[in-house]
């Protein structure tokens, strides 16, 4: 499958400079229209602002594209678009059809590109109720952006994962599959909306910097798999957590109640939560976003900065 890098983005790792790839399923099944597109536009230009260069990836017309133009950037906010993780490439591509890329298929095709720094709102992780409860059978729901970020040269910025996952259970896949996970400022993993979790980290940074050193250790080491970056959204714009636990049972019933599985789960918790929570969790939403897209761009500035 032959990769399309913009020119802008062909020119930026050939020079050494800073690149960050930007994930479409965010922009295409996770955010409302039409402030999906304003947010799209809004994350490269918080890059281009700190003198890096975007990469939106995205599969258009059944050819992989890292780098999006402003009508590609359009085109992922107003199409329906397949929802395509890495599985889905070959067939999406074969077919010649367009479809968004998830944590999982944007990291790959970030890395084949020769990207090493990737920022998304939360990553995708084990789903309640993976492992079967006393009532019902389990369901196996994992993400496969944790599979495909152990086998992935990329540093991920997320904002821990979303708390309508199970977060432990996430964490000890994580732990399982050798990615290592690095609080950013923090030793309480992020739970998306909230600035914390339950669950404390082993290791933290304080800096883009140290980031970057880990990544060339990891390098020298020859482990290719990837780093998860946990960085919670800002102090004072989390979301407030009585309503976030109310507003959370209410759509993990509902989602229950709909029989909503498999790949449909994920967008469909996220879009029943802005409207369950009058567009609150939308806006936490969009800022832990852009504060994962801002530090990224200084993880990639710090990386290229090594040579
Ligand atoms: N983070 C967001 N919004 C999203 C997602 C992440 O803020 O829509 C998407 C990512 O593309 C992630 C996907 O890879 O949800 C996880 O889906 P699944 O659980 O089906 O693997
Ligand atoms: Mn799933």
């Amino acid at each position: 499958m032959s990769l399309q890098l913009s020119t802008e983005v062909a020119d930026a790792l050939n020079a050494g400079r800073p690149v960050v790839a930007l994930e479409s399923t965010i922009i295409s099944h996770g955010l409302p229209r039409p402030r999906n597109h304003e947010a799209a536009v809004e994350f490269e230009e918080i890059l281009r602002e700190q003198g890096v260069t975007p990469a939106t990836i995205a599969i258009l017309d059944g050819v992989p594209h890292v780098g999006l133009d402003a009508d590609g950037v359009r085109r992922i906010a107003e199409e329906e678009m397949a929802k395509a993780s890495v599985r889905d490439l070959p067939i999406v591509a074969a077919a010649g059809i367009s479809a968004a890329t998830t944590v999982a298929s944007t990291s790959y095709l970030a890395a084949e590109a020769g990207i090493r720094v990737f920022a998304t709102g939360g990553l995708g992780g084990v789903h309640r109720g993976a492992g079967g409860t006393p009532t019902s059978a389990a369901t196996f729901d994992e993400s496969a952006d944790l599979s495909t970020l152990a086998i992935t040269p990329i540093t991920v910025v997320s904002a821990g994962v979303k708390s309508v996952l199970d977060i432990a259970a996430t964490l000890e896949r994580l732990e399982t599959l050798s990615v290592p996970v690095i609080g950013f400022g923090t030793r309480a993993f992020p739970s998306f909306w909230l600035r914390e979790s339950e669950f404390v980290l082993d290791w933290t940074v304080d800096s883009a910097e140290e980031v970057a050193a880990v990544m060339r250790a990891q390098d020298e080491l020859g482990h290719g798999q990837g780093i998860l970056v946990a960085n919670p959204v800002p102090a004072g714009q989390a979301w407030e957590r009585e309503e976030h636990d109310r507003v959370l049972a209410q759509a993990l019933s509902l989602a229950a109640e709909a029989g909503i599985t498999g790949k449909a789960v994920t967008p469909f918790l996220l879009l029943k939560i802005v409207e369950l929570s009058g567009g609150r969790s939308l806006e936490v939403n969009l800022d832990l976003a852009r504060n994962n897209v801002r530090v990224a761009g200084r993880i990639a500035t710090a990386w290229a900065a090594l040579g």
